[in-house]
């Protein structure tokens, strides 16, 4: 199966700026070749980025709180139409972000290709955060805290953010993984439309391998197509320190390496994301280099060139 790298160079949705770099830095830190030494047949789409250069004095964000949204909008429009094409040619998608705002799109494309066939769509949203705002509870306004909540049909969005290019998804189908700084608010929401949230503290008391093993087979079940939406920031700040909002306490080198070994060996994944990389606070491309890794492990990359499978013991004396 082809491969297809989309960039989306955006920081619109979020209030640091720098992580619309994001996509060049994975390119840079060697994702394609990684990829193609892997052997698989890679195309790169290039990136998406707001068609009006930043003019502005506004020293956070760099742009009002009005043009952000519409940058989002428009780029999450884009994103979708682009998605929808990549994987109605049966291409895998790998949307490089840009921050996590991109998933308003990307989820949308993969929605759509889905559920007019019938395939159910579940949803890995490996992150820090449960991205579960909605206008009405976002303590922050940023628009990459709210792409879960868009998706799951959660009132409170305007009519801005209605039309073809939108998707929807059943929160059920959702799993948020590594979570450990989630709103009030968004707290709520999340209990009440039954989202899965694996926090890191059942990862702590569970493992990665029991907690995943369930999402896995749940979708396999199901006949699903697995969406994994991967925010830098889910892993710990010591080992990824490029990200805008970090948080301590993250995923480890090595559960994060086994998660995506699982991914891989599951096959029911369909589709990603890498989002929130911001290169300006990345230490020299410490957390680019990791997530090449990591994407190279959830396709197919392993230690000794094979799926392990079952331990097993030769008896010959
Ligand atoms: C926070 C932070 N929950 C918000 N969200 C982040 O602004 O809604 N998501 N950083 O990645
Ligand atoms: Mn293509
Ligand atoms: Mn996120
Ligand atoms: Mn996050």
């Amino acid at each position: 199966k082809r491969i297809d790298l989309l960039g989306v160079a955006t920081a619109s949705g979020a209030s640091v700026r720098g992580c619309g770099m994001g996509p060049e830095a994975l390119r840079v830190a060697g994702l394609i070749e990684a990829l193609i030494d892997l052997d698989h047949m890679v195309g790169d789409h290039g990136d998406l980025r707001r068609p009006q250069p930043e003019i502005s004095t506004n020293p956070s964000s760099g742009r009002l709180p009005d043009e952000r949204k519409s940058d989002v909008l428009s780029l999450a429009q884009r994103v979708s139409d682009a998605g929808l094409g990549i994987l109605d040619e049966g291409h895998f998608p790998v949307f490089i972000g840009g921050d996590h705002s991109i998933a308003m799109g990307t989820v949308s494309a993969v929605a759509r290709h889905c559920l007019p066939v019938g395939r159910p769509v579940h949803v890995l949203w490996i992150d820090a955060h449960a991205d579960y705002n909605t206008p009405d509870t976002s303590p922050s306004g940023n628009l990459h805290g709210m792409p879960l909540a868009l998706l799951c049909g959660e009132p409170g969005f305007d009519d801005s953010f209605t039309g073809d290019w939108l998707g929807r998804i059943d929160p059920r189908n959702v799993c948020i993984f590594g979570a450990r700084s989630v709103d009030r608010d968004e707290r709520r929401l999340v209990h009440a439309r039954g989202v899965d949230v694996v926090d890191m503290r059942k990862i702590d008391q569970l493992g990665v391998v029991a907690a995943l093993a369930k999402v896995i087979d749940r979708a396999k079940a199901a006949g699903a197509h697995l969406h994994v939406s991967f925010d830098v920031d889910s892993l710990d700040p010591a080992i990824a320190p490029g990200g805008g909002t970090l948080v301590p306490g993250g995923l480890t080198y090595r559960e994060a390496h086994l998660m995506m070994e699982m991914l891989h060996d599951s096959g029911v994944v369909g589709s990603l994301d890498v989002v929130e990389l911001n290169p300006f606070l990345d230490h020299g491309g410490k957390s680019a280099t990791l997530l090449v890794d990591l994407v190279a492990s959830l396709f197919g990359r392993s230690i000794m060139g094979e799926e392990p499978g079952p331990m097993e013991f030769a008896s010959e004396q």
